[in-house]
Formats: structure tokens, C-alpha cells, sequence
């Protein structure tokens, strides 16, 4: 059991690892070393990291497009994550993956998902099989608000909710999928209003706030490690960036808008209240940025020297069912 100190700095350095991950992984895409397409998570740390420091190796949690920040937050392998960006051969998938196939079962990390809301069925299958298994794991399923607007939410959450699966439901409501703004897509203010129609709680929360994150979902997690049920939890908080690292979209959002959610940046925050609170020294929380910064560039170089796949690759590791 760490104490709310040791807590708060173990989240700090998970935040601050990925803000510096994606930062090179973005920086990567504009040098053309990245194939496919990546989508960033920067400005969302506080979510995944919240939610994931509630969550023991042995439970599992299944992620989306931007899924970066929940791999990092569940413990998977920077060199191996960052290689599988890459598109090379010691990647998580071999380098066949990408950016959006990152996986690691042995420390519960189901996969990301490019094909929206998809995680939420794998998510309430993971959550079942934990209660066939019996003992109390829990799943948790992060997706976005765009998400909220597909059948699979609503049937998931509806099942998910009538046989009292030990689920947590992540809903990272930044505001837009692609360019459409949810007060647009949605007929009520908060995806969390629509836990009633399924007999759960729904929470709405400030997803830029770690420390009120991880209390939210310690509570969601509690609740359905007891065996309780499903919990749908809204954290509202916003990606600094375009909707994925390609200058083939326009980013439609106003400009003021995104430099106003960068004053709320969740990182900052966390500092402030740790210098604020005495935890950490400036030049403390500097020697952990340093070195976070340092693990990342390790991966790059790592995956750098990795070879890429050969062409007769493609068909191994290839199977049907
Ligand atoms: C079923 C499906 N429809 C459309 C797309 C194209 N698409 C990819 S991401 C995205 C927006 C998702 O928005 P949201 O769920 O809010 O997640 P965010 O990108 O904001 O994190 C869309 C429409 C897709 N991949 N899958
Ligand atoms: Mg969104």
C-alpha cells in the first residue's frame, strides 16, 4: 500500500513519460520515420494514468485509437512499444501492427482498436470471463466520446450492466470526434447522464485532475471488484493536438479554445500541487522529466537499430479461425 505521497509521484512520473513518448513519437512522424498513421494522447495523461493506478497487473483493460497513454499507464515495454510504432521486427506485433495494435496479455493490456467502440464488447467479454474465473479482477474499457454514439456502447453498457460484470466504462470525452463537437452529436450535456438508462452509476469528472481521477475510479474499480457491477465514468478533458499526426485533415477547432485547454494542462497541475505541497522541489520534478525524456530516447534508439520486417513476414503469425 503506497502512501497518497508516494502515490502522487508514482503518477507523475507515468504522466510525465508519456507526455515525453508522444512528443518523440510525433516528432518521428514529421521526420517520415513512422509508417501508418499514430493519434496522440498528449493532453489526456491524467485519464489513463488515474484510472491505471488503481488496477493490479492481473486485471485488464482494453484501449482504443489513441492508446498510447493506457499501454504506458498498464506497465508495457517503452522499447517494445516504441518499435512497434516504428514498424519494426522486435515490436509488440513484430512491427506488423503499429501504432494501433499494441498489445501485452501478460500484464493485462487486451489491445488498442482502430474500428471505434469495438473495445467496449471485448471489454465486457474480459469482464465476464473474470466472473467465470471468479476471485475479483476487474476490466476496464477506454474509448472516446465519438464512441458514445455507436450500438456497441449502448449494448455493452446494457449487458454489461444486467449481468453485473466487473467493468469500469472510461469515457475521455475531449470534446470532439475528429471535428465534431459532442454538444453537437449528443442530446444531453454529459455521456454520464446515460448511465440511467442502463442502472448504473454514472460519474462526471475533471479528466485534468489525476488525483480526482484516480478517486473516482477507485470507487468504480471498488464497486466492481465487489462484485457490484458496471460503472460509466465521463472524464472531461481535451487532446492538444489534431486528431491524428497527418497534415491530410483540418483541425476545424478555434484556436483560442485549444490554447485555453493548454492553460489546463494536466501535467502542469500535478506539479504545482507538488511543489505546492512540498512533495517534490522544482529541481526534483526537473531530474524526473530528465529522466522520462532519457527512457525515450533508449526505446527510439532501440527501435532504430531494430531490423524492419522482410517481405516474406507478412505471412507468418497469419491465421484464421
Ligand atoms: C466504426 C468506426 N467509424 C469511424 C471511424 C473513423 N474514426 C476514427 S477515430 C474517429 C473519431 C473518434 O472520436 P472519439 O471516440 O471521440 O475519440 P478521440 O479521437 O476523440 O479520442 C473516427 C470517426 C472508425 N475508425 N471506426
Ligand atoms: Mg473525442
Amino acid at each position: 500500500m503506497s502512501t497518497r505521497k508516494e502515490l502522487l509521484v508514482e503518477m507523475y512520473v507515468r504522466m510525465i513519460t508519456i507526455r515525453r513518448f508522444e512528443e518523440r513519437v510525433a516528432e518521428d512522424f514529421q521526420r517520415k520515420l513512422i509508417p501508418g498513421v499514430v493519434h496522440s494522447y498528449i493532453g489526456q495523461e491524467a485519464v489513463a494514468v488515474g484510472v491505471c493506478a488503481n488496477l493490479r497487473r492481473e486485471d485488464r483493460i482494453v484501449s482504443n485509437h489513441r492508446g498510447h497513454g493506457h499501454c504506458i499507464a498498464k506497465g508495457a515495454d517503452l522499447d517494445r512499444m516504441m518499435a512497434e510504432i516504428h514498424g519494426r521486427k522486435t515490436g509488440y506485433c513484430k512491427g506488423k501492427g503499429g501504432s494501433m495494435h499494441i498489445a501485452d496479455f501478460s500484464i493485462g493490456m487486451l489491445g488498442a482498436n482502430g474500428i471505434v467502440a469495438a473495445g467496449l464488447p471485448i471489454a465486457a467479454g474480459a469482464a465476464m470471463a473474470a466472473q467465470l474465473e471468479g476471485g475479483d479482477r476487474v476490466a476496464v474499457v477506454f474509448f472516446g466520446d465519438g464512441a458514445c454514439a455507436e450500438g456497441e456502447f449502448h449494448e455493452s453498457l446494457n449487458l454489461a450492466s444486467i449481468w453485473r460484470l466487473p467493468l469500469v466504462f472510461v469515457c475521455e470525452n475531449n470534446h470532439y470526434g475528429v471535428n465534431m463537437p459532442v454538444r453537437e452529436a449528443m442530446a444531453v450535456q454529459h455521456v454520464a447522464e446515460r448511465a440511467v438508462a442502463y442502472g448504473m452509476p454514472g460519474r462526471v469528472v475533471d479528466g485534468n485532475d489525476v488525483e480526482g481521477v484516480y478517486d473516482t475510479s477507485a470507487q468504480a474499480v471498488a464497486r466492481a471488484r465487489a462484485g457490484e457491477g458496471p460503472s460509466l465514468l465521463e472524464f472531461k478533458t481535451y487532446r492538444w493536438r489534431g486528431h491524428f499526426e497527418a497534415n491530410t485533415i483540418l483541425d476545424l477547432r478555434p484556436r483560442d479554445e485549444i490554447e485555453a485547454w493548454k492553460e489546463k494542462c494536466p501535467i502542469a497541475a500535478l506539479e504545482r500541487k507538488l511543489v505546492r505541497e512540498e512533495i517534490l522541489s522544482p529541481k526534483q520534478l526537473a531530474a524526473i522529466d530528465a529522466q522520462a525524456l532519457a527512457r525515450v530516447e533508449d526505446s527510439v534508439r532501440y527501435a532504430l537499430a531494430s531490423p524492419l520486417p522482410e517481405p516474406e513476414d507478412a505471412l507468418e503469425d497469419v491465421f484464421c479461425v
